[in-house]
């Protein structure tokens, strides 16, 4: 998995944390995360969620529009969205 770069932006702990989460929604555990997926670990997770919420969530993290959200789509999406207030300029900017 090339995911160095998404995954060197976030601490360890939440590397972690993603990596739990995405194996509970990656149910047949082929390393992507359907539409079908999602469903049923909201389902078992007590957090069921309408069709059409799912579907929108799921073309936000599926960024190469294959159907399915893989490890690295799941992380780059997570790190977008959880904006640590600590988070520091890039050296590079
Ligand atoms: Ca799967
Ligand atoms: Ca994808």
């Amino acid at each position: 998995m090339a995911s160095d770069s998404v995954i060197g932006r976030l601490q360890p702990t939440q590397v972690i944390e993603l990596t739990k989460a995405f194996m509970e929604f990656d149910i047949n555990g082929n390393g992507f995360i359907t539409f079908d997926e999602m469903k049923e670990a909201l389902h078992r997770a007590n957090m069921p969620r309408p069709d059409a919420e799912i579907h929108q969530v799921m073309s936000k993290i599926d960024f190469n529009r294959d159907g399915m959200a893989s490890f690295d789509e799941f992380m780059k999406f997570m790190a977008n969205i959880s904006n640590p207030s600590q988070c520091q300029n890039p050296p590079w900017k």
